[in-house]
Parts: structure tokens; C-alpha cells; sequence
């Protein structure tokens, strides 16, 4: 009967002090209902912003599929689900550049520009995945140079030329532009925390109580519909006119 039940219902129990297992439930639907939000509003904004919104909810949307399956894979092997988690990662955050890059346009934003934050991102990630997932040995070496692209990318949108673009495009373009820019500088600081919570290093002491999945899952709701909403907010307030 047991037997008979595992196979037909399959779902794992989960403990009420489960805090991975309950962030990974809670933010697989939060991804889903803020990707419909985001697909759903699309159509009522000028041309100009659809594509925005719609890089929202392609946002969302990838990371509720990811998190249906790291939800699964935590449930079944209790055990960080690294590999999904960074090619959540590597797909989500160069679409985040890519929204950067859309609000900006008109100002004259540059594919270069775009292509050069999504490059800075890839490394970020690339190296963040050498230290988490392959060789853990070396965690504080992958850990730095994948910081240094990260600031680089805070770099490119706080002083350099996406942070003039936004100041000639002026009113809310630049007000959402500076929103962004305190998402990626404090919202994406949650992140090297998690990182650091989860690999042997200098900083084990510190951080090393923490766990790594809940921060990284409470860093992903903010940051991705947070992200989010900033443009929704910016195609509400500039289509309205
Ligand atoms: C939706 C997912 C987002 C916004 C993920 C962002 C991830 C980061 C900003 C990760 C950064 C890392 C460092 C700056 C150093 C340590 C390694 C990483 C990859 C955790």
C-alpha cells in the first residue's frame, strides 16, 4: 500500500523546518503568477515597451520552470540543485542586461553596450559555476574573479556609458534606470553571500551558518520580479502620456 501510494502520488514530504524546500515551493509559484502578471499586461502598453515586459516574463518564466525542477531535485536528493540553478542563471541574467539595453534604446543605446554586459555576465557566472560546482578547492579564487566582472557590469550602468545614456534620456526612463542600478548593486550583493555561505574559503567563518539555497532563492524574488515590476512601472507611467 505504501508502495502503491509512493508510486501514484510521489510527492515527497516536506518538514516544516525544510526552509530550502518550502523557498523552492514558495518561489516556483511566485515565479508563475508574476510571468503571467507580466504576459497578461503585455498588450495594454505602446509598441515601444511590449518587448520589455515581455523579456519580464520570459524572466519569471524560465526561473518557474527551474524552480519546478530544483524544487523536485532538493525533495529528492537533498543535496543543492547547483547545475539547474546556474542554467537558470546563465539564461535569466544576460536577459536582464538585455532589458538595460531596451530601455535605453531610444537614448542610443548601442548592441555593443548590450552585448558587453551580457559578456561581463557570462564570466560571472561561468567562474561563480568553476568555483560552486566543479572545483570547490579553489572557491575564493573563481569567487574573485567572477566579483570582479560583477562590479565591472556595476561599473558600465552606475558611472559609465549606460549611466550617461540614462541621464540624456532623462525623466523615468532614468528614474527606473536608477532603480535598476540599485538592484544590481544591493539586490545582486545577496547572491555572493549565498556563494560564500555554501564553499570552503576565508570567509566560512562569517558566513558559513547561513544556507546558500534559501539566500540564493530569496535573492532571486526580489531581483526577478523586482526587476520586473521597475519596468512595468516605467511602461505604466510612460505610456499613460
Ligand atoms: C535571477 C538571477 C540573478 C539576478 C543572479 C545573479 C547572480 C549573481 C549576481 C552572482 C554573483 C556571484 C558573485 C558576484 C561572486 C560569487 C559567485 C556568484 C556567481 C554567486
Amino acid at each position: 500500500m505504501e508502495t502503491l501510494n509512493n508510486m501514484l502520488l510521489a510527492v515527497p514530504k516536506m518538514a516544516t523546518d525544510d526552509y530550502v524546500g518550502f523557498t523552492f515551493f514558495v518561489g516556483c509559484m511566485a515565479m508563475m503568477a508574476a510571468s503571467a502578471f507580466f504576459f497578461l499586461s503585455m498588450n495594454s502598453f505602446d509598441a515601444k515597451w511590449r518587448t520589455s515586459i515581455l523579456v519580464s516574463g520570459l524572466i519569471t518564466f524560465i526561473a518557474a520552470v527551474h524552480y519546478y525542477y530544483m524544487r523536485d531535485y532538493w525533495a529528492t536528493n537533498a543535496e543543492s540543485p547547483t547545475f539547474f540553478r546556474y542554467v537558470d542563471w546563465i539564461l535569466t541574467v544576460p536577459l536582464m542586461c538585455v532589458e538595460f539595453y531596451l530601455i535605453l534604446r531610444a537614448a542610443g543605446a548601442t548592441k555593443r553596450l548590450m552585448w558587453t554586459l551580457i559578456g561581463a555576465s557570462t564570466v560571472m557566472l561561468v567562474t561563480g559555476y568553476a568555483g560552486e560546482g566543479v572545483d570547490q578547492a579553489n572557491a575564493q579564487v573563481w569567487g574573485a574573479v567572477s566579483g570582479a566582472a560583477y562590479f565591472y557590469i556595476v561599473y558600465i550602468i552606475w558611472f559609465g556609458e549606460a549611466k550617461a545614456l540614462a541621464t540624456s534620456a532623462g525623466g523615468e526612463v532614468l528614474k527606473a534606470h536608477n532603480i535598476l542600478c540599485k538592484f544590481v548593486l544591493i539586490g545582486w550583493a545577496i547572491y555572493p553571500i549565498g556563494y560564500m555561505a555554501g564553499t570552503p574559503g576565508w570567509y566560512e567563518g562569517i558566513f558559513g551558518g547561513l544556507d546558500m539555497d534559501v539566500i540564493y532563492n530569496i535573492g532571486d524574488a526580489i531581483n526577478k520580479i523586482g526587476f520586473g515590476l521597475v519596468v512595468y512601472n516605467l511602461a505604466v507611467s510612460s505610456s499613460s502620456k
